[in-house]
């Protein structure tokens, strides 16, 4: 039990056990892992499927071809697919000031160029979703970046990136990733919210969705659960990063369930569609970092963790919905009447104006939300 298969769609960016520990006070502790070796270690372990940067599997252009036909040859052996491709814009310090919204216009233009050759590879490798992640895209200073400016920006690289799409029929839809500071100060589009928001400005917008990192809203110290939950009801949650964070603080990428464990449980819960059809199925793709201290034994140990939290998280999630005790708590707390429109559908606002509302017993009623919060405590601690 809690043997992940390919019904799971458990998804590792080959970045992830491939991170060699390199931090901000000292170079890498790990050696670097060859793709073709992540790739039959992930299939090993359960996953169904990998995403990669261009930066981490071809960073070579001399020796390109001859790493992707090793790339696809692994893919075949392996039976793995390839579900998401992103362009890496931010490490190279040509980016050091944004990518797509870069002040310099000539960053920009090589950012697109950069952004469409591998749009180009993730098309040819059958990836269907395609992330950015604006991590250069913000600033330290007040007045040296103009936010208007950056945001039209955005919006000009995203509307001929899905023209691109549209133009070259490939399948393909794009996931912006939201995260609030580091490595910029202030990063533009810094949570689910401010994405959602330029999305509905686009030319495309049915081609644009979320990546959400865990993480990445916790650090802004948002609720990651409510936060996908308001995605899926936009229809925008095409992706996932799942990992772990302890509150506001650096982005720690711990694997999931380690961290916030209630909200890993909330998490679990919402994409499964938190007790309505808003589910989400996608690949639950795990975006996080071995720690710098572990060796290539706790790489593979932290991997095979992710999928074994979120199954065991899920078998608990399931068992919470499926408990009576729990549907009765509901009802108890009127958590469906929330579903029925404010308004009936024979009434007018003068209906409501003119009843008589019964403040007193209002405002003396039991929510009974603390009995219900209870059980989830206790099927997550696993004594029910
Ligand atoms: C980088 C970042 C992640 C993003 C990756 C996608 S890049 O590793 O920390 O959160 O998902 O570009
Ligand atoms: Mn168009
Ligand atoms: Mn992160
Ligand atoms: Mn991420």
């Amino acid at each position: 039990e809690y043997t992940p298969t390919l019904l799971d769609k458990f998804s590792f960016g080959l970045w992830t056990v491939g991170w060699q520990g390199v931090d901000v006070f000292g170079p890498a502790s790990r050696a670097p892992m060859d793709p073709v070796e992540a790739t039959h270690r992930l299939a090993e372990i359960g996953a169904a499927a990998v995403s990669f940067h261009d930066d981490d599997l071809v960073p070579d252009d001399a020796r390109r071809q001859q790493t992707l036909d090793l790339f696809g040859k692994a893919l075949a052996d392996t039976g793995l697919r390839v579900e998401m491709v992103t362009t890496n814009l931010f490490s190279d310090p040509v980016f050091k000031e944004g990518g797509l919204t870069a002040n310099d216009r000539r960053v920009r233009r090589y950012a697109m160029s950069k952004v469409l050759r591998n749009i180009d590879l993730a098309a040819s490798l059958g990836a269907e979703t395609f992330v950015l992640w604006g991590g250069r895209e913000g600033a330290e200073h007040g007045a040296g970046k103009d936010v208007g400016a950056a945001l039209e920006r955005m919006k000009e690289s995203l509307d001929h990136l899905c023209d691109y799409v549209r133009d070259q029929g490939y399948s393909m839809r794009f996931a912006l990733e939201p995260k609030p500071n580091e490595p910029r100060g202030d990063i533009l589009l810094p949570t689910i919210g401010h994405a959602l928001a330029l999305i509905s400005e686009l030319e495309h917008p049915e081609m644009v969705g979320l990546n959400p990192e865990v993480g990445h809203e916790e650090m802004a110290g948002l609720n990651f659960a409510h936060g996908i939950a308001q995605a899926l009801w936009h229809g925008k949650l095409f992706h996932v990063d799942l990992n772990g964070q302890h509150g506001p603080r650096f982005d720690q990428d711990l694997r999931f369930g380690a961290g916030n464990l209630r909200g890993a449980f909330w998490t679990v819960d919402a994409l499964l569609g938190g007790g309505t059809d808003r589910a989400y199925d996608g690949y639950v793709h795990f975006d996080y970092k071995p720690p710098r201290a572990e060796a290539d034994d706790g790489v593979w140990e932290s991997a095979r963790a992710c999928m074994r939290n979120y199954l065991i998280l899920r078998e608990r999630v399931t068992a919470f919905r499926a408990d009576p005790d729990v549907k009765a708590a509901l009802s108890a707390a009127c958590v469906d009447e929330l579903a029925v429109p404010t308004l009936g559908p024979e009434e007018t606002l003068a209906d409501l104006r003119a009843e008589h509302h019964p403040l007193d017993e209002l405002a003396t009623r039991s929510v009974a939300m603390e009995a219900l919060d209870q059980l989830a405590l206790e099927h997550l601690l696993g004594v029910r």
